[in-house]
């Protein structure tokens, strides 16, 4: 039809253009009219004109020397006195819309950025619009502005737990079969933990896992990282007695996960050793545990290992080292630190690769997951590069370097250590332990994603060399760390809220280790039952400011962050700090025996961060591009409205 139509009308063109010397405002065309001719086309057109009608997708617009009809795909003009089929209809919206995306363009083009990530504003408690989450401690610009945008589709968001943490572990709550653990043993000896108290219930997750699931339901979590009790399934430790009521726990939990759509991440290990591992051979302290260790695993793998595709194996070496042989502050409550501790992260370490090369060679072929390790760090700011970066080998870079570089300790480490050993009267033997080659080359590469729990940051000075100080691991750093008097604090002594701290420690983790992926299995932020008890808006403030540095380091730096669990789904038992430092999203009344869960805000808005994954223009958020792009849509419609008259 409408081909016949052109050839028509383009034969008929004929038109009086002194007849509409008026300047003719667009009105309103017919199809069928294009069989007339033009100049009677044009009688009709005054008189829809004068009779005042609106402009519709069929349009016509005339000056004293062009006239323009446009219909459908058609334009017709008076010079050409001919029909022109267009490759685009030039009507009002598309032209609207051009204006728009050049001018969008052009500003992103203009302010050198080509996605969704700008500087923006968040509002504060008070509905105040701000650019900072922290304005009175963190304001550099260069540093500290909020960035607005969305993650990678991918990325994983979830919580993070621990066993002895959150389920209980007592003979009193029908625990059944489960051994102690040495986190048993060390919270019954008086004077151990704050207030005596222990993890005899805990959350009582081992009774309560359903609620656990609806409360990561509501966060619309995609993964939850808990851990699994390893005398809970193996009450001595070993294969001798294998406790199927642990394993069936683990089972419900599992499955009711997958079937809300929840994957889980799965520690193997959070602290908690069986107690008969450390009576009959000092646990971690011998080379024994290797074996045990990678007995629990395999059968970690055979039993879940259908559905758990992510594995971690180890939590935290640096603390299992540190506090539980060095200072002593958490089980087994060990203080030979510089000696015992140097043992144990070398047991940690070879138990890990034992571990990871078990999983490679006899499961990851039919099982096809992931394993890794999770190392934690606080991120040290120095005057001097120098002893930042000796603080950080010293911290996570004996863990990580054996792992992720060449199978054997930090350099500065093993110079220092050695040489600090020859003073101590050692002849020429290091504290230090020495990989063999064959070893290191176990070592190396053993870890499919770099697991990273970063909470804090610190400021790190040079020592005076002491030659008399007690060997330990703080005497072979050699720093002093302190934290700036007005950075926000938490109800731990030792969290700060610094947030740039983590976009430093990502960078420096890509740069040290070869741009692995990283997995942030935990950060978080404490508070005390004296405030915040349900309205948090410090937790709230620290996991936005953290985040927001995470995207930053994705966007500004490109690091390979692949997810981040919030510590913690609840309030729980905080080791050597009992009950007294809170790092839920939901709030636990431990004085209630039925354990109950309370929603705090920080809950709502981890969901909401979840739900849009990331930071996104909403009510709450305003970003200068935002309102460019507003404006910038308004003007592209007053601009062709007035094109088109
Ligand atoms: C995590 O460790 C743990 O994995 C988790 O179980 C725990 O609940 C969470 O932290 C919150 O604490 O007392 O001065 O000796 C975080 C890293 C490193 C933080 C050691 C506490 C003790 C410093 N931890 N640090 S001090």
């Amino acid at each position: 039809m409408m081909k016949s139509e052109s050839e028509t009308v383009g034969s008929a063109v004929s038109v009086d253009t002194s007849a509409m010397s008026i300047k003719t405002r667009i009105t309103e065309v017919y199809l069928p009219m294009v069989k007339m001719r033009c100049s009677d086309l044009f009688e009709k057109m005054k008189e829809y004109y004068h009779k005042g009608l609106e402009r519709s997708k069929h349009a016509y617009s005339c000056t004293s020397t062009k006239i323009r009809l446009w219909w459908g795909d058609f334009q017709l003009t008076t010079t050409g006195r001919r029909l022109r089929r267009l490759t685009k209809s030039p009507n009002m919206l598309l032209r609207i819309g051009l204006i728009t995306l050049a001018l969008v363009i052009f500003y992103l083009w203009a302010s050198g950025s080509t996605n969704d990530h700008q500087m923006g504003y968040i509002v504060n408690a008070e509905n105040q619009q701000l650019s900072y989450v922290y304005p009175r401690v963190f304001n550099n610009p260069e540093r500290d502005l909020f960035m607005i945008g969305t993650f990678p589709e991918d990325f994983l968001w979830g919580v993070a737990t621990s066993s002895y943490q959150i389920e209980g572990s007592g003979d009193v709550h029908g625990f059944s079969g489960k051994g102690d653990s040495i986190w048993d043993t060390f919270t019954h000896r008086p004077g151990n933990v704050y207030n005596n108290e222990n993890g005899d219930i805990a959350c009582d997750s081992y009774n309560k896992w359903h609620e656990d699931i609806e409360m990561l339901e509501y966060l619309g979590v995609q993964v939850y990282r808990f851990s699994i009790s390893w005398p809970r399934i193996m009450p001595d430790g070993t294969l001798s007695v294998v406790n199927e009521a642990g394993i069936a726990y683990y089972n419900r939990l599992i499955n009711a996960l997958l079937e809300a759509g929840i994957t889980p991440v799965v520690t193997l290990y959070h602290w908690d050793l069986p107690q008969a591992l450390h009576d009959k051979y000092g646990g971690w302290m011998d080379e024994q545990i290797i074996r045990d260790f990678n007995s629990y695993a395999r059968l970690c793998f055979e039993r879940f290992g259908d559905r758990v595709k992510t594995w971690i194996t180890i939590n935290e070496p640096w603390v299992i080292t540190q506090l539980g042989y060095g200072s002593g502050a958490h089980a087994p409550g060990i203080a030979d630190d510089g000696f015992t501790t140097y043992i144990v992260a070398h047991n940690l370490i070879k138990a890990h690769a034992k571990v990871w090369h078990t999983y490679d060679d006899e499961f990851r072929h039919n099982q096809q997951g992931r394993i890794g390790i999770t190392l934690n760090s606080d991120w040290v700011e120095a005057a001097d590069p120098f002893v930042a970066n000796r603080m950080l080998q010293f911290s996570i870079g004996w863990f990580a370097h054996p792992i992720y570089v060449n199978g054997d300790y930090p350099e500065v480490m093993k110079t220092v250590i050695l040489e600090k050993s020859r003073i101590q009267g050692m002849n020429d033997s290091s504290r230090l332990p020495e990989f063999t080659s064959v070893e290191s080359e176990f070592i190396r590469g053993t870890s499919d994603f770099f697991g990273l729990n970063h909470y804090t940051t610190v400021y790190a000075t040079e020592m005076p060399d002491d030659a008399d100080a007690t060997p330990g691991w703080e005497q072979d750093v050699n720093l002093d760390k302190w934290y700036r008097h007005n950075w926000p604090g938490s109800a731990s002594p030792w969290l700060k809220a610094v947030p740039w701290g983590m976009r430093r420690m990502l960078e420096w983790i890509k740069m040290e280790y070869n741009d692995p992926k990283i997995f942030i299995t935990e950060n978080g932020y404490s508070t005390s039952d004296a405030n915040e008890l349900i309205n948090d808006q410090n937790r709230m403030n620290y996991i936005m400011a953290y985040v927001d540095e995470v995207l930053k380091a994705i966007e500004l730096d490109q690091v390979n962050v692949i997810g981040y669990c919030a510590w913690s789904l609840m309030d729980n038992f905080e080791w050597a700090a009992g009950y007294s430092e809170r790092f839920g999203l939901y709030y636990v009344d431990f004085n209630d025996e039925d354990r109950p869960r309370y929603k705090k805000e920080s809950a709502i808005f981890y969901s909401q961060l979840v739900h849009n994954n990331g930071f996104v223009n909403s009510l709450s958020v305003v970003t200068s591009s935002s309102i460019f792009v507003l404006l910038t849509a308004q003007l592209a419609v007053i601009m062709s409205t007035c094109l088109c008259r």
